[in-house]
């Protein structure tokens, strides 16, 4: 397969100006470690402030203490995370949040086949296979955008490593373990490297499992979950425990001078998870996936060619803490999406760069309801027959370093999306219930396709070592996913359970939603010590104004009820609908190192302030899921390989909230959070306890609690309850590694 790339490359060079050629090879001295692990000009990561991650230090210690690789992205500034199970948060970048972020698992765009999302990108991310989390939350370079309307997140693996000419064969291998006393969750985590100078291969594994959390205080009446079942205590969230999370891959790289292959295997499985926030379970999934990832080092620049096959089978219910009404209700998701991406870095001359590739993009979705009797039988309920989403992009991004220190970067990428679906049946199309939509659906036309288009603008001046200033301006644009065109029933039960936001409301989906647009204009300041080791400040002013936001109107048709339309303290039935929107706010960072790296040990202060507003212009609502006012503060004392973090959150009430969904208002609070770590040469322990003081409080993106009881209809529940953070937890990880 090797002997085949170049072939791929060679056509790209006939693309590109003869100027790349004719440069002299700026990278032929590179050694190939350099060039195939570090992939300097691959990611443009350098090129904007409004890129930033975890630091090393607070990634290496969550990493070990969690299933969810979204709670990596904890603390990174403009990023917020909206609960859902155990292991699927998703996270928000300035107020957008699921697919209106790009968010790329080694490169990947993995898709979610389920009508709550519960199969999330980041839900297939090995939390301790990840090396690295990049956020780009200012202007988003379109090389890294594409379909999406808020800022990019990619999330790494480690490289492969390759033996030396010193050491021509290498075995490594790591074992690690974790418990949390909230939920006893508990889980592992193995690999093992065999790898000689040209190849190496890789196995991973881990598995976690959590029962039901627990909130820091009473939070609803104790009472049965299921019919006749025990009672659910009043501080345990329902339907907040997961079991039998497996991820595993295979992965086999192999290299020459200057070029890397590298295949993976990939299966995650999920036994059980539970939705709090949502109306059902995930009783199982499955998701292969397979990649086949080229790297290419050029005297002209870099190439990268990657494919990737992705199958999800996945099944919901309802779980041991809700009603199973006798029957259950089995619902049913069956996805494949293929993936091909070409890039390119051409190193025009010493201080010009040019980016360019191309993506395309095939999903296919199969949702369907198995009939368990009376109304809903005796056919399959279907809720997406043969959904089809098809995207094709291309970029060109232009990179010139003017002068030491002036920088610009100008992109424009074209996506077109084409999405699809099939004609639909109800569970019997001779009730007015299910056939009455269902033949509204099929007489309509189901086939879109949008012609989106972004640009990218963004200048950066550094006057000197300790300053950098970054402006521009970003048009991004998405289409809509497909839950958001095509689910079609008006029935309160079926519409329940179409529900992407965890808000507890039932949603409707509209064939004529128009992609979203959005205009971004942002300004960072970064201010600095010449070595960047002592202190530094950085501020990031944002303002969104997005065209056809997608928003939600109250359900006034088909089986919705006047009182849908009026209801101000109940779960209500909502259709998508396209409105105008408005985003802006600030982030703020600081960093301050106390004392030298001596005996004494160093002492670091961070602090890191949030804010964004919402508002929908068009009704003048607020929009959903908005994160108020919110700082942390963190202390870190290092000495040697010991470092011990002390951390404070403090966040606002929530009070300006989404009306047409009911959202429920939260209360401000703090929490702290201690963790420590000590690393010997092949051995690393964790120790932590989150929530310190065991404070009740409510996450103000955690949703709706809907997570026991009748969940099947509107008023079954009680609404009204929000959705708690942990009570405390201590918790413990070991790992090895040699
Ligand atoms: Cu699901």
């Amino acid at each position: 397969m090797t002997r085949s790339c170049p072939t791929v490359a060679l056509a790209l060079v006939l693309l590109v100006p003869p100027v790349a050629l004719a440069e002299d090879e700026p990278k032929a001295e590179m050694t190939l470690d350099e060039v195939v692990i570090k992939s300097p000009r691959t990611e443009p990561t350098d090129s904007t402030l409004g890129a930033s991650g975890p630091e090393k230090a607070d990634l290496a210690a969550r990493k070990t203490t969690t299933g969810d690789a979204a709670d990596l992205l904890r603390g990174v500034p403009g990023v917020s995370l909206s609960g859902a199970g155990g292991i699927s948060s998703l996270p928000a970048i300035h107020g957008l949040a699921d697919d209106r972020l790009r968010i790329q698992v080694d490169g990947m765009d993995l898709m979610p086949a389920c009508p709550n999302h519960m199969n999330s990108p980041l839900s297939y991310a090995d939390p301790s296979r990840v090396e690295s989390v990049t956020v780009y939350s200012g202007i988003t370079p379109v090389s890294v955008g594409g379909d999406s309307i808020g800022g990019s997140i990619q999330v790494k693996s480690a490289p492969p490593r390759f033996a030396t000419p010193s050491e021509p064969f290498l075995a490594s291998g790591l074992l690690g373990s974790f418990y949390r006393s909230n939920g006893n969750a508990l889980g592992y985590s193995l690999g093992a490297t065999v790898a000689a100078e040209w190849a190496s291969l890789t196995f991973r594994q881990s598995d976690s499992r959590s029962e039901n959390l627990r909130a820091a205080g009473v939070f609803k009446p104790t009472e049965p979950g299921t019919e006749g079942g025990a009672p659910i205590p009043g501080n345990v969230v329902g339907s907040s425990g997961y079991q039998g999370t497996v991820r595993r891959s295979l992965g086999l790289a192999l290299r020459t001078q200057g070029h890397l292959l590298e295949l993976e295997a990939g299966q995650q499985k999920v036994g059980f998870e539970g939705f709090p926030n949502q109306r059902m379970d995930m009783t199982g999934n499955e998701n292969w996936l397979f990649t086949g990832r080229y790297t290419g080092a050029f005297a002209w620049g870099d190439l990268e060619a990657r494919l990737s096959y992705q199958d999800t089978q996945h099944e919901m219910n309802m779980g041991p803490d809700r009603y199973s009404y006798g029957t259950g209700m089995p619902m049913d998701t069956e996805a494949k999406t293929w993936g091909a991406v070409i890039g390119a870095n051409v190193i025009l001359s010493d201080r010009h760069t040019l980016r360019v590739g191309a993506e395309y993009q095939y999903h296919t979705l199969y949702d369907f309801w198995p009939p368990v009797g009376g109304t809903m039988g005796p056919n399959t309920f279907w809720n997406i027959d043969f959904g089809e989403r098809r995207r094709i992009d291309a970029f060109a991004e232009w990179e010139a370093r003017w002068t030491d220190s002036w920088l610009g970067q100008v992109g424009i990428r074209s996506d077109t999306v084409m999405t699809d679906a099939g004609p639909v049946q109800g569970y019997d199309d001779a009730l007015p219930a299910w056939g009455i939509d269902a033949a509204r659906f099929n007489a309509s036309q189901h086939r879109r396709t949008d012609l989106n288009w972004d640009l990218a603008a963004l200048a950066r001046y550094t006057p000197d070592p300790t300053q950098a200033y970054e402006g521009g301006y970003a048009r991004k644009s998405r289409a809509p996913n497909l839950y958001q065109r095509y689910p079609w029933s008006t029935n309160a039960m079926a519409a329940l359970m179409n529900n992407l936001l965890g808000d507890g409301n039932g949603y409707i989906g509209l064939i004529d939603l128009e992609p979203e647009v959005a205009h971004t204009v942002s300004v960072t300041g970064d201010w600095h010590d010449a070595a960047r080791s002592r202190w530094g400040v950085k501020a990031t002013a944002y303002y969104t104004h997005v065209q056809d936001y997608i928003d939600a109107r109250r359900c006034d048709f088909g089986q919705c009820s006047p009182g849908n339309v009026t209801a101000t303290d109940s779960f209500v039935l909502l259709q998508y609908a396209n409105q105008t929107a408005r985003l802006y706010g600030l982030d703020l960072s600081a960093r301050l190192v106390v004392g030298e790296p001596s005996s004494w040990g160093t002492l670091t202060g961070s602090l890191a302030l949030n804010y964004v507003r919402g508002d929908n212009l068009t009704t003048g609502d607020g929009l959903y899921s908005l994160m108020p006012p919110n700082g942390l503060l963190a202390i870190a004392y290092q000495l040697g390989t010991w470092t011990t973090h002390a951390e404070f959150l403090a966040v606002a009430a929530k009070s300006h909230i989404s009306q047409v969904r009911n959202e429920l208002p939260t209360g401000g609070y703090w929490v702290l959070n201690l963790r420590s770590s000590y690393e010997w040469r092949f051995v690393r322990i964790d120790v932590g306890i989150e929530n310190l003081f065991n404070r009740l409080y409510f996450n103000p993106l955690g949703g709706a609690y809907v997570g026991q009881g009748p969940s099947m209809s509107t008023t079954g529940i009680p609404w009204g309850v929000a959705v708690p953070g942990a009570a405390r937890s201590f918790n413990v990880a070991l790992n090895f590694h040699f």
